[in-house]
This record gives structure tokens, sequence and C-alpha cells, in this order.
């Protein structure tokens, strides 16, 4: 299963999984397994870990990878009548090629439509993920085409989890004062405070049409989320009891993590016949 370049090498990660390692030439790398077109680890050049990945994650066929960024399609969360958060994180896709970039090194993933989609949603989609890595910056691009002859309506999200060394003395900026459905218990309007969103207990939260930029603000080093093509932003973080009720989530892996995701949920997109759509998440070390 090996295959090498200087720029790129697939081996077996956990599990045996196919990995697809990528380095820049200033040294910034990323970890990415086929199965879920997932992001699993990124150093920025000459910096440390800036994804979370817990350590009793599943990497096995029809698992899904708790952490890193999980690429979320048709469906997010349990908007719909698909299983929860779709099915494409679940998906073995396709290695197409790594090229260097002027930022760095890109690598391209791809995923069709196949006998297994089309007995969950019968429509024909093409997604691709562009994976683009150097210096301080990770971008992800998440491509959606619709190459059969019937529209179709999806919501999708890359639903990052960012590594921090302690949730309790993390702050997030860029959403003080907006309306947001808090998710914790009965769904809830609510608004945020001006200021930065601080973590005291579990949060899971969508803020409709924002879309940042925002900044992960921790004792020693920050981090900065923009994107472009998505229009909503969910934070999650299931905090204590929700944790130890997850049997893949490394115990008190809450403390070391934050989702900030790139979210398409309020306003659905609808793709015709050969239309395509573009979501991107940036992050900035
Ligand atoms: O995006 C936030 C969220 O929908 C939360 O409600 C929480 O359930 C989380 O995603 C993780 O979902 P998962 O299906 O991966 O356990």
């Amino acid at each position: 299963m090996t295959e090498t370049s200087s720029i790129y090498s697939i081996s077996a990660g956990n599990s045996g999984s196919p990995m697809l390692t990528l380095t820049a030439l200033d040294g910034a790398r990323a970890e990415i397994y086929l199965h879920g077109g997932h992001v699993t680890s990124w150093v920025p050049a000459g910096g440390e870990e800036r994804l979370f990945l817990s350590s009793s994650s599943a990497f096995g066929p029809n698992s899904s990878i708790r952490g890193g960024v999980p690429v979320i399609f048709p469906q997010f969360s349990n908007e719909g009548p698909l299983p929860k958060h779709g099915f494409v994180r679940r998906m073995d896709w396709q290695f197409v090629q790594a090229h260097p970039a002027e930022a760095g090194v890109t690598a391209i993933l791809r995923l069709q439509a196949n006998d297994e989609s089309r007995r969950i949603w019968p429509f024909e989609f093409l997604l691709e993920l562009a994976i683009t890595l150097g210096g301080a910056q990770l971008e992800l691009a998440l491509n959606a085409a619709n190459p059969g002859t019937q529209p179709f309506s999806f919501t999708a999200a890359l639903h990052t989890y960012l590594r921090v060394a302690d949730i309790h003395t993390t702050a997030l900026g860029g959403l003080g004062g907006l309306p947001y459905l808090d998710k914790t218990g009965q769904a809830t309007q609510r608004v945020q405070p001006e200021g930065d969103l601080r973590f005291t207990s579990e949060v899971d939260r969508i803020y409709y049409a924002a879309t940042g930029p925002l900044t992960v603000r921790e004792e020693k080093r920050s981090l900065q989320v923009t994107t472009s093509g998505f229009t909503d932003t969910v934070v999650w973080n299931p905090w204590a009891a929700l944790n130890q009720a997850m049997a893949d989530l490394e115990p008190e892996g809450y403390r070391r993590m934050v989702c900030v995701e790139a979210v398409t949920v309020g306003q659905p997109v609808i793709l015709r016949p050969a239309q395509r759509w573009q979501g991107i998440q940036r992050l900035t070390a």
C-alpha cells in the first residue's frame, strides 16, 4: 500500500486504514485518512499539532473518526431524514493527486455516488476535497457537483476539532452579540452577549448567517478561522457528562478540544444538474 513522493506518501495508519501524509517544503505537515476524506493531523511549519484526534477513536469500515475534520454531507446533524451528519464521513474516498501549490502543497481526494450511497440517498453527486497546507495555514476546500439528471439539495460542514491546551482557559472571539440556536437540552434561540465565548459547560450552538472571522485564543497561542461559501458557524464541546457517555472520545478529551465548524445548514443548497458549489475553511496558526 506504500506510495511515496517528496510531498506525499500513502501508508497504513491506525487499524491499517490508508493514510496520506502531506509535507510542504517548509515542513508543514498533515495526515489524511482516505476513509471519510478525513484530515486527522495538521502541524504548521515550525509549529505544533493543531487538530484534536481522540486516542479512543475507531478507524475501521463503517465507523467515523472522532476528531480531525469530519466531512459532513449531504445532511448536517439530524436536520433531515438521513443518518446523522450524512454518510460521506463513513465512506472510502479516492486519492486523486498531490502537487506543489503557491501556498505549499495541495492534495485532492474524491468521492462520487456509489451503490451504497444510492441506497441511502438516490442522487448522483461528486465531492472533491482540496487540502492545501504550507506556512501557518491549512485550507480545506469542499467542492460538490451534480453530474446527474435530477436536482438535489444538501447541507454540509467541515466539522473541525481544534486541539486546545485547556478548554477552561480557551476563548472564542468573533461571535459576540450574535443570535444562535442553543442545542443543549430543548433547542432554544438565544443571543450571545458581546465579547468572547468562554467554556464552562456543554456548548452546542448554531450561529445562522455567521461566518467570522473567528479567533481561538489560548493562554500561549491563538488560531484564526475564516471561511467562504459556508453560511453558518457551529461551536461544540460535549463537556464532562457527554464525554463519559461517548465510547470513542478519550477520557477527559473534552478538555483538549473545541469544534469550530464551517457549516451550511440554515438554507440548504440546491444543486441542479451540472451545477457546482464550494465551501472553504482556512485555519491560520
Ligand atoms: O456539530 C455539532 C454536533 O451536531 C453535536 O450536536 C454533536 O452531536 C456532534 O455534532 C458530534 O456528532 P457525532 O455524530 O459525530 O457524535
